[in-house]
């Protein structure tokens, strides 16, 4: 059993991108700058925007982050938006979700300039990547891909089971990995809800993709022998035992599972580390204005 250690390659991967921003840099330019709006207090949310700031000061990107209170109202919030979309200094940005209730969604991404939607969640740009067309890709997919591709994991032929098919994990990723391309051409079912008998949907996955949200929902009967796991969840539980009082597990019950697997991603320092390295990627691309249409 391999465990896909998604902390150790976005280090290696935040290296990479730190040479080219030093090339950047010593050309006179300046380096890509991202913007992060949070809007809330919401624990989970704080964690993620801070690991996402502090990926932009080791890849040597510039950072801003805008903080605002709960009762922001949805106005205040799309004139920030355009605001950024205007800033000639902002590569890219993103707002983190989920948003206040009272707040919409759907219409402050649509409000993102899509060529400064380094999360990839405008409709343009989602368009785009299901018809293969140059578009930013969203960040979980992406860094599942990467962990797949950079650890030699095969997709191609594969029979790939997803687990959850929300906009920006589960729906982008099945069409990612059944695309004609690098780390596509698996054979792909997305299984929900609804799905009749779930555990005999990924019993024959090859590679099993959970994204639901529900602490330890993925046990070992449920998986064959010599599967690929990528939990993409991530909960918090109650543990006494720890002096936080709380300890982060994924979707998948990871002891039970993990002795089937041939490989598997841990959570934390899998898939959630990255997230935020695709994010730096996506970044770098709207600095180099590589993403044309
Ligand atoms: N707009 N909203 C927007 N873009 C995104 O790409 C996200 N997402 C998801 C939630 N909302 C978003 C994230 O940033 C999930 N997500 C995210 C980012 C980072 C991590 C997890 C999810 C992460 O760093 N996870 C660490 C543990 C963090 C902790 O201690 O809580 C890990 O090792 O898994």
């Amino acid at each position: 059993m391999v465990v896909l250690d998604g902390k150790a390659l976005s280090t290696t991967i935040k290296n990479e991108i730190r040479i080219e921003v030093d090339q950047i840099i010593a050309k006179g330019d300046r380096p890509p700058h991202l913007a992060a709006v949070l809007v809330g207090n919401n624990p989970a949310s704080e964690a993620y925007v801070g690991n996402k700031v502090r990926s932009c000061e080791q890849v040597g990107f510039s950072s801003t982050l805008i903080r605002r209170p709960e009762t922001t109202t949805e106005e205040e919030l799309l004139k920030i938006v355009s605001d950024l979309n205007e800033d000639a200094d902002i590569d890219g940005f993103i707002v983190q979700l989920p948003l206040p209730s009272h707040i919409n969604e759907e219409k402050v991404t649509l409000a993102i300039n899509p060529h400064k939607d380094v999360d990839g969640f405008h409709p343009l740009n989602f368009g785009r990547m299901a018809q293969g067309l140059p578009a930013y890709l969203p960040a979980t997919p992406q860094g599942v891909l990467l962990l797949l591709e950079r650890n030699g994991i095969e997709t191609s032929g594969q029979h790939v089971v997803i687990v959850g098919r929300s906009n920006i994990v589960g729906t982008p990723l099945g069409i990612l990995m059944s695309r004609k391309d690098k780390m596509g051409n698996a054979t792909v079912t997305i299984t929900h809800s609804r799905t009749k008998d779930l555990a005999a949907e990924t019993k024959r996955a090859d590679i099993l993709v959970a994204a639901i949200g529900i602490p330890n929902f993925i046990t070992a009967d449920m998986v064959k022998e010599g599967v690929v796991v990528i939990d993409v969840g991530i909960n918090r539980i109650d543990d006494p035992t720890r002096k936080s009082g709380s300890r982060l597990v994924g979707d998948v019950d990871y002891d039970q599972v993990a002795p089937k697997s041939k490989a598997i991603t841990p959570v934390p320092g899998g898939v959630g580390p990255m997230t935020v390295t695709a994010l730096m990627l996506n970044t770098l691309k709207a600095r180099k204005k590589e993403i044309r249409y």
